[in-house]
């Protein structure tokens, strides 16, 4: 097992990290810009290296410093955490060449899941549901052939894209050129490579997505699901397990299908395989090849520890489960807390005047905020999680409500009020939800 491990992260998800850890009892180091030298990642960790400057790309993406810090410190593995470097697989070769563990699938699983278009393939040759859709277009002339092939709407995404950005609809052969040059332009600007491909625009999905964990003996378990269509231009908002939308037999099918593919891939560590559900059938969308932040309510629903699991499989050792091992018990919801204006979502930095976060029984919160911490301007404007975990899905919005009305942050704006809304609303009461919702639900909201 490793003895010491770099956390390359911030916030939250560097506690999160260190708090395994420390339960392995593996020492850790933290890594931190200027401006987080008060951060409690830096003040919690063994020993703690700046980095650079308080702009990420001179800090928390500066590959050489964050690979010299661990040399000079001696540790044998890197964990990414999510954003930042956790999906560059070139940060991946660069620590394993190094002779570093890095905390993660290797570096070329990442750089086939980065690749959009060979992931599509990818899955569907291993047994993975895909939507109609185009290898990379060459031209636009491409475009209208495979556009044709498919039928319209169609989407334009972005060959090494994700998360959303760059993508364009045409919901009409006249929209081609538009959506078509629009998506180059963005897909350039973004993620350097303006190659582009289609898929057939599904109108009002839902966003499911499966959790795996994979070890290098080919032994591959699921999680189960997480459907996660609460969001807002391409940010998760609330997260739930299990999906309000499928029965046991749909979410049984779909993650048996998942654990095959992901044992045919040959894919190890954790990983999240996103799907569009529509109508009953799942459409592969993308693998997510990190931990991600809504982590916690899997491990609400099923008790294990996924950096820990993480953390075994990248130093070697075997699953600690079977999947027969794998109980599910209850509902999960998280809810991400941003220091934001619940209305017009300006960020809101500055001092934490007083923090009381919510407790008892079935709620976490994950946060890297202490009373007096300033929140930085230039970095994500998340500051806690509140995961909330009950016997089935009404007791957990009972206490989510509760635990909502009890949390106290002063001196920034939060999202709070946001929340406490949607979690009111019949339509999440009654888990009718598509990835579309919430912002619909703004739009009526301000007029
Ligand atoms: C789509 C889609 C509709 N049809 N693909 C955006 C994030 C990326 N992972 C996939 N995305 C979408 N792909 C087809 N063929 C709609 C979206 C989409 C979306 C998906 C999940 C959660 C929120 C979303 C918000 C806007 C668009």
């Amino acid at each position: 097992m490793f003895e010491k491990i770099l956390i390359a992260n911030r916030g939250e998800i560097a506690l999160r990290i260190h708090r395994a850890c420390r339960e392995m009892g593996i020492k850790t180091v933290a890594v931190h810009s200027e401006e987080d030298a008060n951060a409690m990642h830096v003040r919690l960790a063994d020993e703690a290296v700046c980095i650079g400057p308080a702009k990420a790309s001179d800090s928390y993406l500066n590959k050489p410093a964050i690979i010299s810090a661990a040399v000079i410190t001696g540790a044998d593995a890197i964990h990414p955490g999510y954003g930042f470097l956790s999906e560059n697989a070139d940060f991946a070769e660069m620590v394993e060449r190094h002779g570093i563990a890095f905390i993660g699938p290797s570096s070329a699983q990442m750089r086939l899941m980065g690749d959009k278009v060979a992931a599509r393939k990818a899955a569907q040759k291993a047994g993975l549901p895909v939507a109609p859709g185009s290898p990379e277009l060459n031209s636009l002339d491409d475009a209208y052939v495979w556009a044709k092939r498919i039928g319209f709407p169609v989407i334009v995404k972005a060959k090494n894209g994700g998360g959303g950005k760059g993508m364009k609809i045409a919901y009409k052969q006249e929209d081609l050129p538009e959506a078509y040059s629009l998506a180059k332009a963005e897909a350039k600007a973004a993620f350097t490579s303006d190659a582009v491909y289609l898929e057939k625009f599904l109108a009002h999905p839902r966003h499911i997505e499966i959790q795996i964990l994979a070890d290098h003996y080919g032994n591959v378990i699921h999680l189960g699901e997480r459907d996660c269509s609460i969001q807002r231009g391409n940010q998760k908002v609330i997260e739930e397990t299990p999906s309000p939308a499928l029965n046991e037999s749909a979410r049984q099918n779909i993650c048996k299908i998942v654990r095959k593919a992901i044992q045919k891939i040959g894919y190890t560590n954790a990983g999240t395989i996103e799907f569009l559900y529509e109508d009953g059938k799942f459409y592969f969308m993308e693998m997510n090849t990190r931990l991600q932040v809504e982590h916690p309510i899997t491990e609400a629903v099923t008790g294990i520890d996924l950096v820990r699991e993480q953390i075994r499989i990248a130093s070697g050792a075997k699953l600690s489960y079977k999947q027969e091992d794998i109980k599910f018990y209850g509902h999960a919801i998280e809810c991400r807390v941003n220091a934001e204006n619940p209305f017009t979502f300006v960020p809101s930095p500055g001092k934490i005047e007083e923090w009381h976060a919510p407790g008892g029984l079935g709620v976490r919160v994950d946060s890297e905020i202490y009373s007096g911490y300033k929140i930085p301007s230039c970095y994500d404007s998340m500051i806690a999680k509140l995961i909330i975990h009950s016997k089935n899905r009404s007791g957990a919005l009972m206490r989510l409500r509760r635990a909502l009305d009890e949390f106290v942050i002063m001196g920034v704006d939060t999202t709070i009020p946001l929340l406490q809304d949607i979690i009111a609303e019949p339509d999440f009461i009654d888990g009718t939800y598509d990835i579309h919702w919430l912002e619909d639900m703004l739009a009526k909201r301000c007029s």
